[in-house]
């Protein structure tokens, strides 16, 4: 008598998953399935495809070596085309007790579960360091959801990186010392690579052969796809990238896409790590020593602060949360965006290694394609599925909170007290792509002026009732207000122009 059948997803792949630890191999059984309905809602980036299932074929070998009867489902063997049908299949066969699953973390997959007909009971995911009831209480009646109060409080709770009630270093936050722009003398290490084993290579196949068509190259692929893998991974960025992480943080280089940044949320958001087992590792290195403050601090503020930050504004916000458009903008994304011809250098710098590699680090997302997206005025719907689909670590409760609301500002301010909007001088000063580009970043209008520039003032100009008052932007408002007036109309004439010749959708 088969007493449970215990689902594990594609992004639950931990050894201790609340539905493993409290199961036994003896009398339940695992379900794992590759299925067209969760391969196929977007059109995933093959590698991301590729690190997802080939995960999933290690941790299915990983559960049997432990004694589990595990129910695998691959995509190859044309099964049932959904999550559900793989339950009731194997629910036929076995007539289980109970169907037990840790809560997806998309709505999407939660209402199918509640939907299937054998009944799931749903646990808590608690794999993360903030449980969405904690983050519920932590929100009530709070006017502004601001992350690094959040933090703050997270740091008391857990004890990461506090002696005693105090932070470590005697500060909260060292931002102030990070921000150093790019240079070529600080690349000495990127992220460990892995060379395919036998059930990698049978996925990359069945990938190329299937989702071949989709944006993106599987090409080089060299992410990890077991928890072994993953803690090398991680202790190899730890010693050899962690100390100038803070420093360079926000840096960009041409031909260079990861810098000091880990290329680690690929394997915390499938479950490999842990984001205590990350922020603990960084600690350390702190405490012996290795590292400064201001890069274990800057490191640990992503994983303890902005990660759970973001995973609760997601269930707190809701399903309709990704349909939010607060600005209105209702254009069709750029054709660039898309692998599209573009003069546009840190465009084709930005998306180019996201097609190569399913990567690119935050202020690529951010500065770069997020912010022309937004002063573009892209649809948030298109710009968010275009997230979801081309970054390898991209799962709705991640992706939703960063593109919706810190990106697209089209939640209203939720995420961000103000968008994240900028015009050519921070490309400039951050990174080296403004070397090579037929745009000229200090031109403001004219001939050879850098859209960025236009499209700011554009931005600004189109949405001017809803941000002059933000105490924040007052001071560009001014600035636009002194420009003489030819000039302003010109500029808007010029970002007019290059809204409308600019190609959009899909090439
Ligand atoms: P590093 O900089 O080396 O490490 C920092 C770690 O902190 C990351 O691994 C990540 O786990 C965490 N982190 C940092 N910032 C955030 C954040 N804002 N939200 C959540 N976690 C954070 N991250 C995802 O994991 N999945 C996504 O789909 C995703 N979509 C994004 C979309 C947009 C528009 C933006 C602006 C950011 C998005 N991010 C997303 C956040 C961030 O860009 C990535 O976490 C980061 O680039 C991962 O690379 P890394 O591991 O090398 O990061
Ligand atoms: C993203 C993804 C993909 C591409 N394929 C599968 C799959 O075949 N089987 C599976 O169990 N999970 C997959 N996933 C991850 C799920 O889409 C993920 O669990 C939900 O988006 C919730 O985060
Ligand atoms: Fe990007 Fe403008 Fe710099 Fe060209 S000049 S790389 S378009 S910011």
């Amino acid at each position: 008598m088969v007493r449970r059948l215990i689902l594990v997803l594609g992004d639950q792949l931990s050894p201790d998953l609340a539905v493993l630890r409290d199961g036994d191999p003896e009398r339940d059984i695992v379900v794992m399935a590759e299925v067209a309905d969760e391969t196929g809602y977007v059109p995933h980036h093959p590698k991301k495809i590729a690190l997802i299932l080939s995960a999933m074929r290690h941790f299915a070998e990983d559960l049997r070596a432990d004694g589990w009867d595990v129910r695998y489902f691959r995509l190859d063997e044309d099964g049932p085309k959904s999550i559900c049908g793989a339950l009731m299949q194997v629910h036929q066969d076995v007539q289980p007790e109970e169907v037990v699953a840790v809560r997806p973390g998309e709505f999407r997959l939660i209402d199918a579960l509640e939907a299937c007909p054998v009944g799931v009971r749903l646990v808590e995911d608690d794999r993360f360091l903030c449980p969405i009831d904690r983050f519920r209480d932590w929100a009530e009646g709070r006017r502004e959801l601001r992350m690094e109060w959040f933090y703050r409080e997270m740091r008391r709770n857990t004890g990461v990186l506090m002696d005693a009630d105090d932070p470590a270093g005697g500060e909260w936050n060292y931002d102030k010392q990070n921000r150093k722009p790019a240079q070529r003398s600080m690349l000495q290490a990127k992220p460990m690579e892995f060379t395919p084993d036998e059930i990698t290579e049978g996925v990359l196949a069945m990938v190329g052969d299937r989702f071949g068509g989709n944006f993106g190259s599987l090409a080089g692929f060299t992410f990890g796809v077991t928890q072994g893998q993953a803690r090398r991974a991680l202790s190899h960025f730890v010693k050899t990238q962690l100390a100038e992480f803070g420093d360079y943080q926000d840096a960009m280089l041409l031909d260079e896409p990861y810098l000091n940044h880990a290329l680690i949320s690929i394997y915390m958001n499938i479950g490999l790590l842990s984001p205590r087992e990350v922020c603990e590792a960084a600690e350390a290195a702190y405490r012996d020593g290795d590292v400064p403050i201001n890069s274990a601090e800057g490191f640990i503020r992503q994983i303890l602060g902005w990660r759970e930050y973001i995973r609760g504004i997601y269930f707190l916000k809701g399903p309709d949360y990704t349909a939010q458009n607060e600005l209105g903008h209702d254009r069709d994304l750029p054709a660039s965006y898309w692998g599209g011809e573009t003069e546009m250098a840190c465009i084709r710098a930005a998306v180019g290694q996201t097609h190569d590699l399913a990567y690119a680090h935050h202020i690529q997302r951010l500065m770069v394609t997020g912010n022309f997206a937004l002063l573009f005025g892209a649809d948030p719907a298109q710009v968010h599925e275009w997230y979801l689909s081309v970054y390898a670590d991209a799962f709705e409760w991640v992706e939703a909170p960063n593109t919706i609301g810190m990106s697209q500002w089209a939640d209203g301010g939720v995420v961000a007290s103000k968008p994240y909007v900028s015009s050519a001088n921070y490309i400039k000063k951050m990174s080296d792509y403004c070397e090579g580009c037929a745009y000229k970043p200090d031109v403001k209008v004219g001939e050879g002026a850098c859209p960025f520039n236009l499209l700011y003032w554009h931005f600004l100009d189109r949405h001017r009732e809803r941000f002059e008052g933000n105490r924040r932007m007052g001071v560009v408002y001014s600035s636009w207000d002194k420009m003489d007036k030819a000039k302003r109309d010109q500029i808007l004439e010029e970002a007019e122009a290059f809204i409308a010749a600019e190609p959009t959708g899909y090439p």
